[in-house]
């Protein structure tokens, strides 16, 4: 019994440190030197093709490593069996080009070097290169995650912000994730990219019974509000009608977060500077490393599926 105790014990202890990553820029340099390569080149074909897939792999990265860590979760398909994690209800407009890009990736590097490069390598890889590829800063990344062997939809409800949330409950959900609010602040500089469907914000611009001639949100130019309304007039017909993104933070910071917006609106050095150091921190904590988790074959299922 004791002794049963004493090694339950050891393991809780040493968990911290087995979840610890041990991540290297040059982790694959030997194992798969073409790695690097191989991702930039099949990320700025698809790019070029698809100019969208920028704004969507980057969420796709914020959605899996809000979850659990950066693990590749996120791509692994629903099963008769099992609803997974990107099938639960706020992932339904995670977009296709997303995951055809990690598809590609993984396609491509596992011809050269199979059973190596994790899926979420890829993913975290992928969206730090489209990120500078799009104007954003360079940021420094490091490899070396293995990818979970688990991906359950109720896992995610309560961990990724919704736009009808408090500022409070929001930065709850990022405290938990390890972030600051100013780290918050960074990273939700991500929607100066990308589109959103009229749905997700038509509650701040249509209030009750409202028109285009009424008041705008608070803290919202009313111009600008004036054109969102007429842009989404139809949205209730049209599921897909989508604007901008840059749209609903900026009205939605209060004055918690006020002085860190003014500040990275104003100085873009230091909105870099903020973003790559969150970005960094962000895909490097809580990730699974040698002893937990595999490196899968196919991003969207594990190495056991039997079909
Ligand atoms: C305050 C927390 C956040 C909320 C409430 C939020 C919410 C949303 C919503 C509702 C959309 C539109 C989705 C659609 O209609 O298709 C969106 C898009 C997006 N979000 Fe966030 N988000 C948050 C934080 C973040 C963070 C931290 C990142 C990146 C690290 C991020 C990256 C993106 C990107 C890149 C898009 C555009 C996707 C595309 O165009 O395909 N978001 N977000
Ligand atoms: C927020 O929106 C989601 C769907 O997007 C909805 O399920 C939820 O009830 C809403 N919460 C509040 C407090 O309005
Ligand atoms: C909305 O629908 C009306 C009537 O079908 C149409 O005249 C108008 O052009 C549409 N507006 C937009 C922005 O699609
Ligand atoms: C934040 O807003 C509250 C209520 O609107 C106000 O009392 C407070 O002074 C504000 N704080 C700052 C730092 O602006
Ligand atoms: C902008 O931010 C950078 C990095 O924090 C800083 O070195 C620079 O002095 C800032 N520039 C201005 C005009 O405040
Ligand atoms: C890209 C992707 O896999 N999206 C899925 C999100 O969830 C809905 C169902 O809730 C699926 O239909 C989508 O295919």
């Amino acid at each position: 019994m004791k002794s049963c105790g004493l090694r339950y014990l050891f393991i809780l202890l040493s968990l911290p440190y087995l979840l610890q990553a041990n991540l290297s820029p040059d982790y694959y340099s030997k194992t798969c030197p073409d790695f690097d390569q191989t991702l930039v080149q099949i990320v700025t074909d698809k790019q070029i093709v698809a100019p969208t897939t920028a704004a969507g792999t980057l969420r796709l990265f914020f959605h899996d490593c809000m979850v659990d860590g950066c693990d590749a979760s996120i791509l692994v398909a629903s099963t008769p069996r099992k609803t997974s994690e990107r099938d639960a209800d706020i992932n339904r407009s995670l977009p296709g080009d997303a995951f055809d890009l990690i598809t590609r990736i993984k396609t491509a590097v596992e011809l050269k070097c199979p059973n190596v490069v994790s899926c979420s390598d890829i993913l975290v890889g992928a969206t730090h290169t489209l990120v500078s590829m799009v104007g954003g800063p360079q940021i420094n990344v490091k490899y070396g995650r293995k990818d979970s062997l688990v991906s359950d939809m109720d896992r995610v409800e309560g961990k990724l912000a919704r736009p009808n949330m408090t500022m409070d409950h929001i930065i709850t959900i990022f405290e938990s994730a390890g972030l600051t609010v100013q780290e918050m602040v960074a990273l939700v500089g991500s929607h100066t990219i990308g589109f959103s469907h009229c749905k997700e914000f038509a509650s701040r611009i249509f209030n009750d019974n409202d028109d285009a001639a009424s008041s705008p949100p608070e803290g919202m130019n009313p111009k600008y509000a004036a054109e969102l309304r007429k842009l989404c007039a139809n949205y209730t017909k049209d599921e897909e009608m989508s604007a901008f993104n840059d749209v609903f933070t900026p009205g939605k910071f209060d004055n918690m977060t006020r002085t860190f917006v003014d500040l990275y609106a104003a100085n873009e050095t230091a909105f870099f500077d903020a973003f790559a150091k969150a970005m960094v921190k962000f895909s490097e904590r809580n990730v699974q490393t040698e002893k937990l988790g595999d490196v899968r074959r196919r991003c969207d299922q594990y190495n056991d599926y039997k079909g």
